[in-house]
């Protein structure tokens, strides 16, 4: 079991903490795992079954465009079936009542968040359920076309997911956003993320080195664990119900 640093609500520090004005809260896939969301890392994560080097970056996707499409659908479909969880319901109440001092950053591009009631989201990663054209750029929602082994856009080109893959640039407005948020914040919550890809990783390090009060939630230890203020090793479904709650 991790080490448990602080994690009694009764703690002034974290009462204060959650009564702030300005919360910014990364997510990463844990936060999506109790909705029946395979996560990327771990023992049950995708990168145990699927090489990422074959499925996540653009060279593989030229090599094998019908494999990575699968892929995707298949996680489509996933996705599909889900529901949003008690972790996304509370961060959406969280914003809900917060009049524009919440932000929401994420990893994540299963678009729970918005089902949950999550708005203005900031998707550092792109959003599976959107298509975009190798030839001219095109964007589309995906649609029932995307059958096609590799689905086609007007110009004739060939379709992508709309997704962020390694060694590709992030949306570049989506991440000047989120390191300005990190910067202002006074809490910034880490939730469900290994915190090992960059740039999102550095995200809670950054909101820290400016001030802010850091807290993790996650049921495993992380490279960022050690410099978060409170550390709540738990899913992220029981944990932030609670904290919403502590936080009114
Ligand atoms: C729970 C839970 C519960 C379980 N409750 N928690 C060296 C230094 C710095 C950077 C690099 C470097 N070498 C390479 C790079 C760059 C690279 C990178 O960071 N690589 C590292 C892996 C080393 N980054 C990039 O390439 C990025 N682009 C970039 O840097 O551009 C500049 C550049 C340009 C040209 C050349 C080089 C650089 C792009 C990164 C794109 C990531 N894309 C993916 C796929 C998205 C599409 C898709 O979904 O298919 O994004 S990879 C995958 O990882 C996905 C995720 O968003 C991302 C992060 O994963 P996440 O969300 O943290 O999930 P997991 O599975 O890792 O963790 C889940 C956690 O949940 C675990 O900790 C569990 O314990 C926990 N958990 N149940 C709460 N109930
Ligand atoms: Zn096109």
């Amino acid at each position: 079991m991790p080490p448990a640093k602080a994690l009694s609500l009764d703690d002034p520090r974290l009462r204060r903490a959650l009564a702030s004005r300005h919360v910014v809260c990364l997510t990463g896939a844990g936060i999506s795992a109790e909705s029946g969301i395979p996560t990327f890392r771990g023992a049950e994560g995708l990168w145990k079954r699927f090489r990422p080097e074959e499925l996540a970056n653009f060279e593989a996707f030229l090599a094998n465009p019908e494999l990575v499409w699968e892929w995707y659908r298949f996680r489509r479909d996933k996705i599909g079936a889900a529901l949003p969880n008690a972790g996304h319901r509370a961060l959406a109440s969280w914003q809900g009542r917060s009049e524009g001092g919440f932000h929401l950053i994420t990893q994540n591009v299963d678009g729970l968040h918005q089902r949950a009631g999550s708005t203005d989201v900031i998707e550092l990663h792109g959003n599976i359920w959107n298509d975009r054209c190798l030839e001219c750029g095109a964007r589309r929602a995906s649609t029932a076309d995307d059958a096609a082994a590799v689905p086609r856009c007007a110009c004739g080109g060939n379709m992508r997911p709309d997704v962020v893959w390694f060694g590709e640039w992030l949306p570049e407005a989506a991440l000047a956003k989120s390191f300005v948020l990190a910067r202002e914040c006074e809490v910034f919550l880490s939730v469900g993320t290994s915190a090992v890809v960059q740039p999102a990783a550095d995200l809670p390090l950054l909101a820290k080195r400016h001030g802010a009060c850091l807290i993790e939630i996650n049921p495993e230890p992380t490279p960022i664990s050690g410099s978060a203020d409170f550390n709540f090793f738990a899913p992220a479904g029981d944990v932030l119900p609670i904290l919403l709650e502590a936080a009114a």
